[in-house]
């Protein structure tokens, strides 16, 4: 199999390349990496300069491909499946792009850094950082809210990477800044990225792992017990 997906079961950001290539049933082998391992981590750091996952080791073009909007943008250039990740029209394909960039950096990075926060010993926890990233959350959400008005999905018309990009950070958000009663619009389009196949796959697989998420027990207990 030439495309081995280097990633963990619980990662968010693996989570958004999964999902890309379950929705287009691309064949791939997945590495689990264990950046907890000092010798495993040595390892991933040539391949990973930053130690980020997911990976992707395309073998039949000699190509690593990392950071996640970048790897959407490669399975949509060699392995093109029946959904079109990315709209072939530039100006369509350009507010996708916005929406990706939307969900990584205001929605998945601030939740990653609460949930960071939580990993800190007492004595090293920065309260200042965690206010911060949660009133983020917050515009984020009103943005998407806004969004949701005006077309069924934040990218467009039609699926894309930033639906990949929107279910992780949501997913975890909920722990963080729920916003189920607070974002009806938000809530309805989580609910509705929950139910598809590609992402539901993605939670089941990610299930026997999710009692290692700090705040498993704010999660909804069918995606941890
Ligand atoms: N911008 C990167 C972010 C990837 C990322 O933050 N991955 C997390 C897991 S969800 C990670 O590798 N964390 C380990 C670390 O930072 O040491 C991308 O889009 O690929």
């Amino acid at each position: 199999m030439p495309l081995i997906l280097h990633l963990h079961p619980l990662s968010s950001y693996c989570h958004k390349v999964l999902m890309a290539l379950y929705e287009n049933g691309t064949p791939f082998e997945p590495r689990m990496v264990n950046l907890g391992d000092p010798d495993a981590r040595a390892a991933y750091l040539k391949l990973s300069p930053f130690g980020k996952i997911p990976v992707l080791q395309d073998e039949s073009r000699d190509a690593t491909v990392i950071e996640t909007s970048t790897i959407l943008d490669y399975l949509q250039q060699y392995y093109p499946g029946p959904v079109t990740l990315i709209p072939h029209d530039p100006d369509t394909a350009r507010e996708v792009r916005l929406w990706d960039r939307i969900f990584d950096l205001y929605i998945h990075q601030p939740m990653q850094r609460v949930v960071a926060d939580t990993l800190r010993p007492e004595g090293k926890r920065d309260a200042q950082t965690v206010e911060e990233a949660r009133a983020t959350l917050r515009t984020a959400f009103d943005l998407v809210e806004k969004r949701l008005g005006e077309m069924p999905h934040p990218g467009g018309a039609t699926f894309s990477i930033a639906d990949c990009a929107a279910a992780s950070p949501l997913f975890y958000a909920q722990a963080i800044e729920p916003f189920a009663t607070t974002h009806p619009r938000l809530a309805r389009y989580f609910e509705a990225l929950l139910q598809r196949p590609s992402y539901a796959r993605v939670l089941v697989e990610a299930k026997p792992f999710m009692k290692y998420f700090p705040l498993a027990d704010r999660l909804p207990a069918r995606f941890t017990a």
